[in-house]
C-alpha cells in the first residue's frame, strides 16, 4: 500500500508545473475577480448567473480539436478547462460554514488523465491562482443544494444541445442535464413546467457581458496591443518575402510562424489566405492554391491571437511586388474610403450608419461610378458586400455595443472591393479584389491605430516589398517525385 501511494506521489510530481513552464503574463486574478464583481453589480436583485464551460469538440475518431475555453468564461475566471460551471450570485449565500457569493465547479485532478492529455489545476490551484473562495469538482454538482426556485432571477444563455456525453458522469453534458433539472427547465416540456421555471432569463446575461467585454482594460489591451504588433510584423515580413511560385499554404505558414515566434498560442480565427479571385471569397479558409501567379494579388486576412486577445488584420498585395494600374486603382480607393472612416473614429459615432453608410460606402460608391464598374451611386451592386467593422478582443468577432463608440472599444475598419469573374462590368478588373483592414482604439477624443505596424498605402507596400526578407535564404530539399 505505501509503494503504491510513492508511485503515485512520483506521477503528481512529475506533471506537477513549474513556474517556468507558464509564461507570467496572463491576465491577472484580480482582473477576473474585478469583473466578476461588476457582473454582480449589473445583475438585477436576487438573480443568479450561471456560465459554463466551452464543449471539448472532437475532430475525428478519439482525436478532439485543440479545446478553446468559452471566452465569458475566461474573462470570468481564467479557468482555460473543459468541464466546469460558474455561479455568481447577486448577494450572498449560506454555506455550511460562511456566507459565499459565487462558486465555481472544476475538473478534479486526475493522475492518469493527466499523464495522457495534460495537466489540471485542481481546487487548490483554482483558490490560489485564480482567487475562488468556494471551489468544488465538478462531481459536486449533482449534489449541489441550491433551491433554484428562490431566486427572482435565473440567468444564463440557451443552450446549444450540441454537447457530447462521454462516460464521465460529470462531463459538461451531464453539468448541463443537472442544471436543468436542478432549476426546471426543458425546451420539449416548457409548458409544463412554465410556472416553476418563470424565473428563467435568457436574454439579460449577453446585455451584461456585452456591456463589459466591449470596454477594454489597460490589461487587456496590453494583450490585444501584442496580438496586433505580432501580425502587422508578421505581414511586414510576408510582404519582403512574397514571390511568386509560393502556394497560399506556404504564405499562410509563414504568417503562423511569426506568431508563434512571438508567443501568440493560436490563430484567432482560420487564416484567410487568398490569391487571385480566390479573395473574392470572403472567408475563404482552404489557401490550397499551389502555386501563386506573379500577375495576381494576395489578400491575407490573419490575426494572432496573444493569451486570449485576437487580432484581426488584412493586407492585399500585389504578388510581384507592383499593383497593376487596376488593381491600384481599387486597392487606392479602398484606402481612400478606410482612411476616411478611421480619420472619424471617435467617441459618440456609430459604426453602421456614420462610418460605413456615411462615409466609406459613399466613398467607394463614388470612386466605383468614377472607374465605370457601376453606373449610379445608388445602384444595388455586391462589390461591397459585407460591413465596415465589429469589435475585437477574445472573440475576434467581440462582444460590444454596435450602437455608439465608447473610450476603451478596440473595433476594425475594413472595407473591401471584390470584383468576380463574369461581374457585370470591363472584364480588366475580374478577379480583382482588396480589403484593408486595421484595428482602431477608440480613445476620449478620437482614435489610436494599433495596426500602425503594417504599411497600408500603395506606394508603401510596393516600397517595402523590394527590401529582403529573412525567408529569401529559408530553403529546404525538395521532396522527392517519382
Ligand atoms: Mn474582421
Amino acid at each position: 500500500m505505501k509503494k503504491f501511494n510513492i508511485a503515485i506521489l512520483a506521477v503528481v510530481t512529475l506533471i506537477s508545473t513549474s513556474a517556468q513552464d507558464l509564461p507570467d503574463d496572463f491576465l491577472s486574478k484580480e482582473f477576473h475577480k474585478e469583473r466578476r464583481l461588476l457582473v454582480r453589480e449589473k445583475m438585477p436583485n436576487n438573480s443568479v448567473a450561471v456560465f459554463f464551460a466551452n464543449p471539448v469538440r472532437n475532430r475525428a475518431n478519439d482525436v478532439d480539436y485543440v479545446y478553446h475555453q468559452d471566452p465569458n468564461f475566461y474573462y470570468l475566471t481564467g479557468y482555460k478547462e473543459p468541464h466546469a460551471v460558474l455561479l455568481i450570485f447577486k448577494d450572498d449565500q449560506e454555506g455550511p460554514n460562511d456566507k459565499y457569493d459565487e462558486i465555481i465547479f472544476i475538473q478534479p485532478r486526475n493522475e492518469m488523465a493527466e499523464m495522457w492529455t495534460g495537466r489540471r489545476m485542481g481546487i487548490t490551484a483554482v483558490e490560489e491562482k485564480l482567487a475562488f473562495n468556494q471551489v468544488f469538482n465538478n462531481t459536486d454538482f449533482k449534489e449541489y443544494n441550491i433551491d433554484f426556485s428562490s431566486f427572482e432571477k435565473v440567468l444564463f444563455y440557451e443552450f446549444f444541445d450540441d454537447v457530447r456525453d462521454t462516460r464521465d458522469e460529470s462531463d459538461l453534458f451531464d453539468l448541463v442535464v443537472q442544471f436543468k433539472q436542478k432549476v426546471g427547465y426543458s425546451k420539449e416540456g416548457a409548458l409544463e413546467l412554465e410556472a416553476k421555471a418563470n424565473n428563467i432569463d435568457l436574454k439579460s446575461l449577453d446585455l451584461v457581458m456585452r456591456d463589459l467585454r466591449g470596454i477594454k482594460t489597460e490589461l487587456e489591451l496590453k494583450m490585444l496591443r501584442k496580438a496586433v504588433d505580432i501580425s502587422c510584423i508578421a505581414q511586414v515580413e510576408v510582404m519582403k518575402a512574397m514571390r511568386s511560385g509560393m502556394s497560399e499554404l506556404e504564405v499562410q505558414g509563414l504568417h503562423e510562424f511569426i506568431f508563434k515566434k512571438y508567443q501568440s498560442e493560436y490563430e484567432g480565427y482560420p487564416s484567410i489566405v487568398g490569391a487571385g479571385h480566390n479573395g473574392c471569397i470572403l472567408h475563404y479558409t482552404e489557401n490550397y492554391k499551389p502555386s501563386i501567379e506573379s500577375d495576381e494579388m494576395i489578400l491575407m486576412d490573419l490575426g494572432a491571437e496573444y493569451h486570449g486577445y485576437t487580432a484581426d488584420v488584412t493586407r492585399t498585395i500585389p504578388i510581384d511586388g507592383k499593383f497593376s494600374p487596376e488593381e491600384k486603382a481599387i486597392y487606392d480607393l479602398v484606402y481612400k474610403a478606410q482612411e476616411a472612416a478611421i480619420q472619424a473614429c471617435k467617441p459618440g459615432v456609430n459604426i453602421s450608419a456614420d462610418l460605413d453608410i456615411g462615409i466609406a460606402r459613399k466613398i467607394i460608391n463614388k470612386g466605383l461610378v468614377e472607374l465605370g464598374i457601376i453606373k449610379t451611386e445608388d445602384e444595388k451592386h455586391l462589390y461591397y458586400p459585407h460591413g465596415l467593422g465589429h469589435h475585437i478582443g477574445l472573440d475576434v468577432h467581440d462582444k460590444g455595443n454596435y450602437e455608439v463608440l465608447e473610450k476603451g472599444m478596440a473595433i476594425t475598419i475594413e472595407p473591401g472591393i471584390y470584383i468576380p469573374n463574369e461581374a457585370p462590368c470591363d472584364k480588366k478588373w475580374w478577379g480583382i479584389a482588396v480589403r484593408i483592414e486595421d484595428d482602431v482604439l477608440i480613445t476620449e477624443v478620437g482614435f489610436e491605430l494599433l495596426s500602425d505596424l503594417a504599411p497600408r498605402t500603395s506606394d508603401e507596400i510596393e516600397k517595402l516589398m523590394q527590401e529582403e526578407s529573412v525567408f529569401d535564404k529559408f530553403e529546404l530539399p525538395s521532396l522527392g517525385e517519382d
